[in-house]
């Protein structure tokens, strides 16, 4: 049986836009009220999972959410008709409106936590949504995310879809931003590494004192346990809490592993050698490649900036891995020099691809942000929808459908435009038709 990692990338929405959100992430709040070009956003995004389809990869394609939510301003208390509802919001809560209405599940890194078949004991492929309930704007995901995780993974005898943790900080659950899983070949039971920020329990152990840890290990012990994995396959370690003070506010902006690789940052961890000696303790003999960056050649200031973790380390075959990185990598001198270093040195990683996500980035989400992985055999990928798989036919109806339905600019004062909400919905419907998923919008179910 052959086993493949599929990337499920977020389509970004027809209302992606610049509302300076998500405090920690360095990015986020540079950029805002910029105006953005969802149009130019979309397509940058579709381009990348094409491009990974041209190298042999499977990809799926995960749905926006509906923004603004409507519903999100109904559950605070706002009545009446939708289109009293937004106006209403617009003038007395203008905060609110802008959280109801960030793009941000297109960053599908945090959309849930999955483990594949062979990790779990009942030979299932769990899924578990995250809580993302640092933020309000994020913790609004959850139920979208869930229902289209459910018509995406739709067969109950191939996935099971757990309910999101607790939504208290206790239990902040960032989904697979903080999630890897090594393995010495997809199908064969891999080892997971859970990487949290803090304890969600006792105040007293590190924690950064600037910025929020977002994840904490009651999280992550908790999807563990949810998806039957193996004590002995499992490892906790620490984010470094300089580091998330630094502007590093996922794991997958300081490391990133694939197969028998892990690409991390001298200074991300703050137990660094009990992690690596837990992961090669499962390796054993058979090869493993720990690749650590130096800070003297690349700084945290640096990793940051340019993302350079938050690369997709991607197998190409024959062995060999390529590095997909955002083009800011290629524009820093320091995290260029690295990487034209890098595929001279002796590990798997032989290729660097540059590609320009600059509208994700602007948000502080990179190539790896947008994507959610998930190990399958081919057997296993029949119970996923159809429609959701990328193609060349696909790439092409979705490019048409972002040509003729998303505007090249908006600023946070057209997400209170009564017809810009109508033609999204519009769009979004469409969406729905071509990605043959069902009724997956408040909108839609009435
Ligand atoms: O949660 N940005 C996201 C970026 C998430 C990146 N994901 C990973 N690292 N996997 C966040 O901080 C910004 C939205 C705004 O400001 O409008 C935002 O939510």
């Amino acid at each position: 049986m052959t086993y493949f990692e599929y990337n499920c990338d977020g389509l970004i929405g027809p209302s992606h836009n610049y509302c300076g959100l998500s405090f920690g992430n360095v990015a986020s709040a540079a950029n805002k009220n910029a105006v953005s070009n969802p149009r130019e956003a979309a397509k940058q995004g579709l381009a990348k999972m094409h491009f990974l389809t041209g190298l042999g990869l499977k990809q799926i394609v995960l749905p926006p959410h509906e923004r603004p939510s409507i519903g999100a301003l109904r559950q605070v208390g706002f009545s009446g008709t939708d289109e009293q509802i937004l106006t209403n919001a617009a003038k007395t809560a203008p905060e609110l409106l802008a959280n109801v209405s960030s793009a941000s599940a297109m960053w599908t890194a945090n959309a849930a936590t999955i483990s594949p078949s062979a990790d779990s004991k009942d030979g299932k492929i769990h899924l578990t949504p995250a809580n993302l309930n640092d933020k309000y704007h994020r913790s609004i995901e959850i139920e979208e995310t869930s229902d289209i995780l459910k018509a995406t993974f739709k067969d109950s005898n191939i996935f099971t879809h757990h309910q999101a943790l607790p939504q208290v900080s206790q239990f902040g659950d960032e989904g697979a931003a903080n999630h890897t899983r090594l393995c010495r070949s997809y199908g064969e039971q891999g080892i997971q590494l859970f990487v949290y920020g803090r304890h969600g329990f006792d105040l007293s152990k590190p924690a950064p004192q600037k910025f929020p840890a977002r994840h904490t290990l009651q999280a992550s012990e908790s999807v563990a346990r949810l998806h039957q994995l193996s004590n002995d396959h499992v490892v906790y370690t620490q984010q470094a809490p300089d580091c998330i003070d630094a502007g590093v506010f996922h794991n997958d902006v300081i490391g990133v592993g694939n197969q028998n690789v892990y690409f991390y940052h001298q200074d991300g961890y703050l137990n660094k050698q009990a992690m690596l000696d837990s992961l090669s303790a499962y390796f054993g003999d058979s090869p493993f490649y720990p690749i650590e960056v130096p800070a003297n050649e690349v700084s945290m200031q640096d990793a940051v900036t340019t993302y350079l973790f938050n690369t997709q380390l991607v197998d190409i075959g024959a062995g060999k891995m390529a590095i997909v990185a955002p083009i800011e990598c290629k524009e820093n001198a320091n995290t260029q020099r690295y990487l034209d270093k890098l595929i001279g040195l002796d590990n798997p990683v032989q290729e660097i691809i540059y590609r320009d996500l600059r509208q994700s980035m602007r948000n502080g989400g990179g190539p790896a942000c947008l994507r959610l992985r998930v190990v399958m055999s081919e057997a296993e990928a029949k119970g996923v929808n159809q429609g959701s798989i990328m193609t060349d036919e696909l790439f092409g109806r979705l490019n048409t459908w972002v040509d003729s339905n998303y505007r090249d600019q908006v600023a946070p004062a057209d997400l209170a435009d009564v017809a810009f909400l109508n033609e999204n919905r519009r769009a979004l419907d469409e969406l729905t038709q071509i990605l043959q998923i069902g009724s997956i919008y408040p909108f839609q179910k009435g």
